[in-house]
C-alpha cells in the first residue's frame, strides 16, 4: 500500500496521531476540534506555561469551550508538551505560530523557522505537514520543501505538504473554526487531497486550490482587501472633513446599496495582528521581485497617519475652547484594537496615548476590557468609570466603541467629546466632534 493510502486510512479511521504546533488563538481551537473529532492530539508549544495550563485543563482562549477542553484533556485525547521529539509518533502536523513584522517593518518568520527546525529532526514518514501561519507567497515552497527533500523525503510520496491559511476571527459569535470554510493548497494533488481529508474531519467546507502559493496568496488577498478598504474609508473621512460632510452619514447611505458596495468605516488607525501586518508580507515579497505594491503601501501610509490625524482633531477641538493639549485632562475611552475584545496588539489607541502624553496632556484611559497595560517600564491602569470622572475631563476621546459604555451619559457629563468611531451616533450635541 502506498504511504499516501496508509495515511489517508489512518485519517479516515481517526487512528492518525495529530500534532498542532503553536497553541494560541488559532492552534488551541484547532487542537480541540481535532481531539473532539476523535483523534489523539498533541499540542506542542514553546511556552511551558501554556502547556502546563492545558494539561491541567485550564483554557486560556475565549473561543474554546473550557468544559470540552477539560474533558478532552481528562480523557487523554488532548495533551500538551514543549518536547518536539514527540513528533516521532505524529502522522499529521499543523503549524500555527505567529508571523509578525520585525522592528524594521519586514516579515519576521523566525517563529515559523524555529518550529520547522524543531520538527525536522523528528519527522517520520509518512507525514502530513500543513503550514497555517500567514506568510508571504512562496514561503512553503522556499522554506519547507527543500529541507524535507534534504532529509531524503520525497514530497507527495513520503511527506505530504500543504498550506492552509487560518481564518480565525477571535470573538466572532457566528464563525468559529468548524464553520469557516478552509482553503487548502498542496504541493501535489495528493498533498492537497490528504490535507483536505484531514481538515474535512473538523471543518464543514474545504476549498482546495492548485498550490501552496495560491493558498498563501488567498489569505493575503483577504486581509489586503480589508486594509486597503479601511484606508479608503479613512481617506474619505479626511475628504469629508474638508467638505464639511458627515462621513458616517455618507457611508451608511452608501451601505443601503444592495449590491456592489461593502461598508468599511474610518477610525483612529489599524490595529490587530492581521490587518496591519499581512499586506506588508505581500508587498515585501513583491519588492524582492522588483515590483512596488502601490495600493498596499498607500493604504499603510493612510492608515498609519490616522493616530496623528486624531491628535490634530483633538487639538483643534480644544483650541476652539481656548485650550491646548498641553495640561488638558484627556480621557481615552477604549484602548483595545477593536470593540468588545481585550486585545491591545498594534492598537492605534496606544499611538494616540503616546502622542497625547508627549504633548503634555494629563492623559488617562478607561477600557472595560483592558484593566491595565505595560507602559514605559510601568503599568497604566484603566480608570474606574463614573460620571465624576467624565465631568473632570477637558476632553473625552472615543477610540474604541465598546458596546457596554453608555455614550449618552458620556456626552451628558463631558465638556468635549472627540468621537472617532461614531459611537455617539444619533446623539445631537455641540460638544461632539466626529472623525
Ligand atoms: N477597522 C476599521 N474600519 C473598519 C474595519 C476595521 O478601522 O471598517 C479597524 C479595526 O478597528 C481594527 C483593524 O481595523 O483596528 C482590524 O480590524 P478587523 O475587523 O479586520 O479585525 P481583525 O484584525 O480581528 O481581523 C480579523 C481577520 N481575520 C483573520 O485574519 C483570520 C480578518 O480577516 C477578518 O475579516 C476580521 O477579523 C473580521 O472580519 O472581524
Amino acid at each position: 500500500m502506498k504511504k499516501s493510502e496508509t495515511l489517508q486510512k489512518k485519517i479516515q479511521n481517526k487512528s492518525a496521531k495529530i500534532a498542532v504546533v503553536g497553541l494560541g488563538y488559532v492552534g488551541l481551537p484547532l487542537a480541540v476540534e481535532f481531539a473532539n473529532a476523535g483523534f489523539d492530539v498533541t499540542g506542542i508549544d514553546v511556552s511551558a506555561d501554556k502547556v502546563k495550563k492545558i494539561n491541567k485543563g485550564q483554557n486560556y482562549i475565549d473561543d474554546v469551550d473550557s468544559k470540552l477542553m477539560k474533558s478532552l484533556v481528562k480523557s487523554g485525547k488532548l495533551i500538551a508538551t514543549t518536547n518536539f521529539a514527540t513528533m516521532k509518533k505524529i502522522d499529521c502536523v499543523s503549524i500555527c505560530v505567529p508571523t509578525p513584522l520585525g522592528k524594521t517593518g519586514d516579515p519576521d518568520i523566525s517563529y515559523m523557522l524555529a518550529a520547522r527546525d524543531a520538527i525536522l529532526p523528528h519527522v517520520k514518514s509518512p507525514l502530513l505537514f500543513v503550514l497555517e501561519s500567514t506568510t508571504y507567497p512562496g514561503s512553503t515552497n522556499e522554506l519547507i520543501i527543500p529541507l524535507m527533500e534534504e532529509k531524503g523525503l520525497k514530497v507527495g510520496e513520503d511527506v505530504f505538504i500543504a498550506f492552509s491559511p487560518e481564518r480565525v476571527d477571535p470573538g466572532n459569535p457566528v464563525y468559529q473554526t468548524h464553520n469557516t470554510p478552509k482553503v487548502v493548497g498542496g504541493v501535489t494533488k495528493t498533498c492537497t487531497k490528504i490535507a483536505a481529508e484531514l481538515y474535512s474531519t473538523v471543518i464543514e467546507k474545504i476549498i482546495p486550490v492548485s498550490s501552496c502559493t495560491a493558498a498563501e496568496m488567498t489569505k493575503l488577498l483577504e486581509n489586503t482587501f480589508r486594509s486597503i478598504n479601511i484606508g479608503l474609508a479613512n481617506e474619505i473621512a479626511i475628504m469629508c472633513k474638508y467638505l464639511d460632510v458627515d462621513v458616517w452619514e455618507v457611508i451608511n447611505a452608501a451601505a443601503t446599496k444592495p449590491f456592489g458596495f461593502m461598508p468599511f468605516y474610518p477610525g483612529p488607525g489599524l490595529g490587530g495582528h492581521c490587518i496591519p501586518i499581512d499586506p506588508l508580507y505581500l508587498s515585501w515579497k513583491l519588492k524582492t521581485l522588483d515590483y512596488k505594491a502601490r495600493f498596499i503601501e498607500l493604504a499603510d501610509e493612510v492608515n498609519s497617519s490616522m493616530p496623528e490625524y486624531v491628535i490634530a482633531l483633538i487639538s483643534d477641538a480644544l483650541n476652539d475652547k481656548a485650550k491646548s493639549i498641553k495640561k488638558s485632562k484627556i480621557l481615552i475611552l477604549g484602548m483595545a484594537y477593536k470593540k468588545d475584545i481585550d486585545d491591545l496588539r498594534e492598537s492605534p489607541a496606544l499611538d494616540v496615548y503616546e502622542y497625547l502624553e508627549s504633548r503634555g496632556a494629563k492623559v488617562s484611559y478607561h477600557d472595560p476590557y483592558v484593566p491595565q497595560f505595560k507602559w514605559d517600564g510601568g503599568i497604566i491602569k484603566s480608570k474606574v468609570y463614573s460620571d465624576k470622572l467624565i465631568k473632570s475631563q477637558d476632553c473625552v476621546v472615543i477610540l474604541t466603541a465598546h458596546s457596554n459604555i453608555d455614550y449618552k451619559a458620556v456626552v451628558k457629563n463631558a465638556k468635549l467629546v472627540v468621537d472617532t468611531r461614531n459611537a455617539t451616533q444619533g446623539i445631537k450635541n455641540k460638544k461632539i466632534v466626529k472623525l
